[in-house]
């Protein structure tokens, strides 16, 4: 559906005009729509929940999921506004609409972020994730894996509630990508913070930060010769009508973060807390069947809508990527420092350890 892309483009810029002006700088505002009041919450309160993907998207059904949940917990009490991509901005700015109060909760992903908070740029690394499924879900789930991030978050006005994985990132491009020679002087598009570009410029890509809204013309314009997202977002954005070939890798897994801004969160009367931390724990215990469910059913999709060619690697071949990416590490912790350094090698630790426990080896199933 091409003639989609362009109408988001102008959305995002009308939407980014009236909300937060165009070069103005940004006002901090009192967090509000707590309904509160000296005589207790005057419900029902409206708490507005930004999404960085489109609708049908894995943010999308999160979003919906969560709606269900808040509204029924709290008895009709709190509703919840879901503004997807294309109505408010970009993902950094939706970051910066966080900090400031205009909107309640956000995603905001790592390959965005990590500008702002260099130590998710971790989240952007190749071959650190496991290759079971289940070792990825319980390290994503965990309360360690949080706590580890909260302070980065906190620093900057957000509170971080929890992480969603979105399914394996594939690269899409006009030729197989087999070996890192394969990458040498390609146009990789990334996402916009300066580490996502690291992990690509390790197997000598010239990489291209560019925002989501921008991907699908610049592939069709050939103003970039590639990008990487998961499957569901490859079909829902069009990129497979613009690329021949997807290339399954496996390198890394995308994942977003769930935040409200930090202020916000912490003047919740305690009702209202406990609403909202139930709610997101219910919806964290099905999304990731939810995200494998749209992968593998857009997968059917595209290859039904098109006849793009599907390369899978070879183990030995995915050895050569896992090689070349090691020296990004040392760009992360360059720029994420000491607490850098220490979520990088506690994750290993955590992801090594929990696949002793699974399967007594290191090796996994590729899920
Ligand atoms: O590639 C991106 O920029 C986007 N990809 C996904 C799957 N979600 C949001 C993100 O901004």
């Amino acid at each position: 559906m091409p003639s989609f892309r362009p109408r988001l483009t102008l959305l995002l810029a009308a939407a980014l005009t009236t909300l937060i002006g165009c070069s103005e700088p940004q006002q901090e505002k009192e967090p509000e729509a707590t309904g509160s009041n000296n005589g207790g919450p005057d419900y029902p309160v409206t708490w507005r929940f930004a999404l960085e993907e489109i609708e049908g998207s894995v943010q999308h059904v999160y979003a919906n999921e969560l709606k269900e949940r808040i509204e029924s917990i709290s008895d009709g009490n709190i509703e919840l506004d879901v503004f997807p991509y294309g109505s408010l901005g970009t993902s950094a700015q939706l970051t910066e609409l966080t900090q400031d109060g205009s909107v309640h909760l956000a995603f905001a992903s790592p390959g965005h972020l990590a500008d702002t908070i260099p130590e998710v740029g971790v989240f952007t690394l190749h071959f650190v994730l496991s290759d079971h499924k289940e070792v990825n879900r319980d390290l994503l789930a965990s309360d360690q894996l949080l706590e580890l991030f909260s302070a980065p978050y906190a620093e900057h006005n957000m509170k971080l509630l929890g992480f969603v994985p979105e399914g394996w990132m594939v690269w899409t491009a006009n030729k197989p990508l087999r070996s890192p020679e394969d990458f040498d002087g390609l146009k990789i598009r990334t996402m916009t913070a300066n580490l996502a570009a690291e992990a690509y410029r390790a197997y000598g890509a010239d990489p291209q930060p560019i925002p989501y809204s921008q991907v699908y013309s610049d592939l069709q314009l050939q103003r970039i010769d590639g990008q990487a997202n998961p499957v569901f977002a490859i079909e829902e954005m069009g990129f497979y009508e613009v690329q021949s070939t997807m290339t399954f890798a496996r390198p890394a897994q995308f994942i977003a973060s769930v935040v409200s801004n930090r202020d916000w969160y912490e003047a919740l009367p305690d009702e209202q807390q406990q609403w909202l931390d139930d709610a997101l724990t219910k919806v964290a215990q099905l999304i990731y069947r939810k995200q494998a469910e749209l992968n593998e059913s857009r997968l059917l999709k595209i290859t039904e809508d098109s006849n793009i060619s599907l390369v899978r690697l070879t183990e030995e071949e995915r050895g050569r990527f896992r090689e070349a990416s090691l020296s990004a590490r040392e760009t992360y912790v360059d720029r994420a420092g000491n607490r850098g350094e220490d979520i990088l090698n506690t994750m290993l630790d955590m992801i090594a350890k929990r696949e002793q426990e699974l399967t007594g080896s290191n090796s996994g199933d590729g899920n």
